[in-house]
């Protein structure tokens, strides 16, 4: 990044929308993520347009625009923007990267990936080029892949140009650095005083580079959301240590990565009259690891926090493959310096505010500068079309197009702009019910009424009004650090109408602020409708949001296999992986089904005996006890993550029965597929097996019936009382 800053422009006044795949949509389609069907990510889809996760084909993509015109289009590392209904093998393909008009993809269609043995794709079609690797980590694949890519296309037809969209999984969890970097960045020993005085240092870091002004403003440490480091035990500052440094090490290595694309970029002659753009982060950094950090971003969106003892466990392993590690939110404040709040926070700049370089050294002269307009990510793709001379398509296949909606920055290039007013006036903020509104220096903002980490809790019913108001003059303030909206009562009025009419303009309305309600809520997917499932032949890479969903629920899973003689075993049906997932396999011969509860706990029954040869039918049973994802509807969890009993038996005898106090609640692993007659990725129990573990019975049938609980008159009413009384105490 550096190389690009020195050899460009810097910017230190563009924003996001504070969340990765409705950034993302506005990014390729210069449209505001709620005008992009984005208003939250894909598996938090529902029903209103600007939350369906659906790209409207009047809304073209950068890519199919430059596609159109002669361009080379690819996209490498995370999609996040195609549907979770479409994401199977059945598609439709249309909101792959693909079929957006990016005609070569390599990357994950998921919201994030284990970067050692990830879901990958090429264009539709999964790959692993991981097998037999364990040195193999997908930040470098990744970079290999594009150089390779770039070197074809320049080899090919050296006059063709050439776009690439290169979003490398990292700095999202889980962090997967190699042990190279680790160790690199561990000598450094840039941690080991902790997060209130690397915040400070980075303040005055910030100044001393000139990138924020020298009278910005830094608000106290938050005491009430954080621990000051001092307060630590020994422990937890061992552990934290350990987590900021492999995320450290994630991010510079992904970094060192994306200079060796720059780095074929120029060996190719190219560089100088390549524009490229490279915006740093995860929106604001990302918190989601709570307050803890933890060894398992899937316990995290299932409700469980890891405690610090807990997770020391995993404390030489972290960052390799045995994790699927996060952070403490205490760095993720530190790295939002001089801002405050996280990702996700989209009233707050530590959850908006981006950084970004920019480089096109046959064009831009002033090198080195630095550019203070306001921007929002909605402004690339105008920017990239001036630059190009391309106009904004008025229709693509026939349908007309909506106008982009963000402003080319395009002007900023030229060192007489340096300094003249944004032509980026206003703009919306809005994610998950927080809410703000950026007009000519003032910004309006919803004080913060919840952390990342809460998601579970009743959600806000009127996040429109239901607000505490805060106003700024970022024209002064630059840190986003003093509420001036008592003095100011009629400037707040007028902005909160000038919100409501953004937010009408772009679908926000209705808002909505629950998130992992969201997680649960129905939408359209092709197990819709369907209690029963039936499949004769082995299969493997069904997506999560594709395949029948066992939680909150009853189900009954029968296989009727055939040994063979000497005995059999492998996989016969399993669903995510190491960190969280079931599997249903016979190991030395006997049936085993297992819950691996985010990898803190599993839960086994096992046949005493191996099965005989000959052919055999095995169930496993689960009552679950509880009302199911019903009390969603009433703004309540309680529904979910209820107790069970789980039966396991063999040609209709019972061998196995066990409770399960707790059940997962939300969600499996998600870069983690379903799969029947082998395991694909890891594995949901490496204590037995070690994937793909490929069944050597023959698998004659495998029935799946789901018993989902139903509410009855009684439960509803109760639900209907807890929700008046959860309203009347707000
Ligand atoms: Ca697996």
């Amino acid at each position: 990044m550096e190389r690009i800053a020195k050899n460009g422009l810097r910017y230190n006044n563009i924003h996001s929308t504070a969340l990765c795949s409705p950034t993302r949509a506005a990014l390729i389609t210069g449209r505001n993520h709620h005008s992009a069907g984005f208003g939250v990510i894909s598996e938090q889809a529902t029903g209103f347009p600007g939350y369906n996760s659906i790209i409207a084909k009047d809304k073209a993509t950068i890519g199919r625009i430059l596609l159109d015109n002669g361009y080379a289009t690819s996209w490498f590392g995370k999609d996040h923007n195609t549907p979770a209904f479409a994401a199977s093998q059945v598609g439709p393909f249309d909101q792959w990267p693909t079929g957006m008009g990016f005609e070569y993809f390599y990357g994950f269609v998921g919201g994030d990936a284990n970067q050692w043995e990830p879901n990958l794709f090429r264009n539709t079609t999964q790959i692993y080029p991981f097998e037999g690797k364990p040195e193999w980590n997908l930040v470098t694949g990744m970079a290999d892949d594009a150089i390779d890519y770039l070197n074809r296309i320049n080899q090919t037809m050296p006059s063709k140009p050439f776009f690439v969209k290169y979003a490398p999984g990292a700095t999202h969890a889980p962090h997967h650095p190699t042990k190279e970097w680790v160790d690199k960045i561990h000598n450094m020993h840039l941690f080991d005083q902790g997060w209130n005085k690397v915040r400070e240092q980075i303040f005055e870091n910030q100044k001393r580079l000139g990138v924020i002004p020298k009278d910005t403003k830094m608000e106290p440490w938050p005491t009430k959301v954080l621990p000051d480091w001092d307060s630590l035990t020994p422990e937890a500052k061992k552990l934290y240590i350990k987590q900021v440094e492999v995320f450290a090490a994630y991010a510079t290595y992904s970094d060192h990565e994306i200079g060796r694309v720059v780095q074929a970029i120029e060996d190719m002659g190219k560089l100088d009259n390549t524009l490229i753009i490279y915006i740093n982060g995860d929106n604001g950094t990302s918190a989601e690891g709570g307050p803890f950090g933890t060894p398992n971003e899937v316990a995290f969106f299932n409700g469980v926090a890891v405690p610090v003892a807990d997770q020391m466990k995993w404390y030489d392993v972290w960052g390799t493959e045995q994790t699927y590690n996060h952070m403490s939110a205490g760095w993720s404040w530190a790295f939002d310096t001089p801002f405050t709040w996280f990702k996700q926070n989209a009233s707050k700049l530590g959850g908006i505010r981006q950084n970004m370089a920019v480089s096109w050294p046959g064009h831009i002269k002033d090198k080195g500068g630095l550019r203070e307009q306001f921007m929002h990510v909605i402004d690339v793709v105008p920017t990239i079309l001036e630059v190009t001379g391309i106009p904004a398509p008025k229709s693509v296949d026939g349908i007309k197009q909506a106008p982009i909606e963000g402003t080319s920055f395009a002007y900023t290039f030229d060192a007489k702009n340096a300094k003249v007013a944004s032509r980026h006036k206003t703009q919306y903020f809005e994610m998950f019910g927080q809410w703000a509104l950026y007009h000519e220096g003032w910004l309006l903002s919803t004080q913060v009424n919840r952390a990342p980490w809460e998601v579970t809790g009743p959600a806000n019913p009127d996040p429109l009004n239901n607000q505490v108001l805060e106003l700024y003059d970022l024209n002064k303030d630059f840190s986003q650090s003093q509420n001036i909206a008592k003095q100011n009562p009629d400037k707040v009025k007028q902005m909160k109408q000038m919100f409501i009419a953004e937010a009408k303009k772009y679908q926000v309305f209705p808002m909505d602020a629950s998130v992992a309600a969201r997680i649960v809520a129905p939408r359209p997917n092709i197990t819709a409708g369907r209690s029963e499932f039936v499949y004769t032949h082995p299969m493997v890479g069904l997506p999560q949001g594709d395949s029948p969903f066992l939680l909150d629920s009853s189900y009954t899973i029968t296989a009727d296999i055939e040994v063979p003689k000497g005995g059999a075993e492998g996989m016969i049906l399993t669903s995510g992986g190491r960190f969280a997932g079931y599997g249903f396999y016979l190991l030395k011969g006997k049936p085993v089904f297992l819950w691996n509860l985010v990898d803190l706990e599993r839960i086994r029954w096992e046949g005493k005996d191996a099965l005989t040869p000959g052919k055999h039918s095995l169930e496993f049973d689960f009552k679950y006890d509880g009302l199911g994802l019903g009390t969603l509807a009433f703004n309540n969890m309680s529904g979910l993550g209820r107790p069970g009993t789980g039966t396991l038996k063999v040609d209709g005898k019972v061998v196995a029965t066990q409770s399960m106090s707790h059940t997962l609640p939300m969600i499996l692993q998600w870069d983690e597929s379903f799969d029947i007659g082998s395991d694909t990725l890891t594995g949901v129990n490496d204590a037995d097996y070690k994937p793909p573990f490929a069944l050597t019975a023959k698998l004659n049938k495998l029935t799946i019936k789901v018993d989902r609980p139903q509410l009855s008159p009684a439960d509803i009413k109760k639900l209907e009382a807890a929700m008046r009384n959860n309203k009347a105490s707000e």
